[in-house]
């Protein structure tokens, strides 16, 4: 399996899920700006959207879209427990999560990961749109449960997790939503997690130990 990847991307959460269900696999980064991957492989001939991640299965059979690729990785291994069975109703809810962690949250960090400047203006707009989505998880979080679809992590927290670090990324701090805080915290202790976050030079190895 090949994972084509861009260090501290949304395709974060899939190499966590690999990482998880300690599944084999290659992983290619790509630049997305050159449409390359690093070994100068035309990448739009992989996944002709441009963007991470994408999935080779096997040869030629790609799975892209992050919701896609982590419930494929899910159910290969349905006794982890990563994601209810499909059919379910606990499935609705880790789906409802998936997808408003990938169109709401996800694309809330649009504007800074645009490849253009932006003003101030536009800054405290996206922040305050930012924040709203913020809030939307700390409400998930509050009645105490330890994961964002209840007490067992799933796919859907290696795709939050790896979402709400960009806020370090961007100087936005969490510092008003304590619990998502908590949270974070809870899941970059994760050893999978800090194994992932070395593979992509995002955490120093001593400091993963
Ligand atoms: N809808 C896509 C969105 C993927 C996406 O936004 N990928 C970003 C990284 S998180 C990307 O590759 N952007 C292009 C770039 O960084 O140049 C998915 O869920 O997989």
């Amino acid at each position: 399996m090949q994972l084509y990847f861009k260090p501290g991307a949304c395709s974060l959460s899939a190499r966590i899920i690999l990482t998880e269900l300690e599944i084999p696999f290659e992983s290619i980064e790509v630049i997305t700006e050159r449409g390359t991957t690093i070994d100068g492989r035309d990448y739009r001939a992989i996944n002709p959207k441009g963007y991470v991640p994408a999935l080779e299965i096997e040869p030629g059979v790609i799975v892209t879209e992050n919701p896609a690729i982590l419930q494929y990785l899910a159910d290969l291994q349905p006794q982890a427990g990563l994601a209810a069975a499909a059919g379910t109703f606990e499935r609705i809810r880790l789906q409802e999560w998936l997808n408003f962690i990938s169109s709401e949250l996800h694309k809330a960090f649009a504007p800074w990961f645009s490849g253009r400047s932006i003003d101030e203006g536009e800054r405290s707009r996206a922040e305050i749109i930012l924040a709203r989505r913020i809030d939307d998880v700390e409400r998930g979080l509050s009645d105490g449960r330890r994961f964002i679809v209840g007490e067992a992590f799933t796919i859907a927290d290696a795709y939050l997790f790896v979402v709400l670090n960009w806020a370090g990324f961007i100087s936005f701090s969490l510092a008003r939503w304590p619990t998502v805080a908590d949270y974070i915290a809870r899941i970059a202790a994760r050893p999978t997690v800090r194994a992932a976050l070395v593979a992509e030079g995002l955490l120093q190895e001593e400091a993963a130990q």
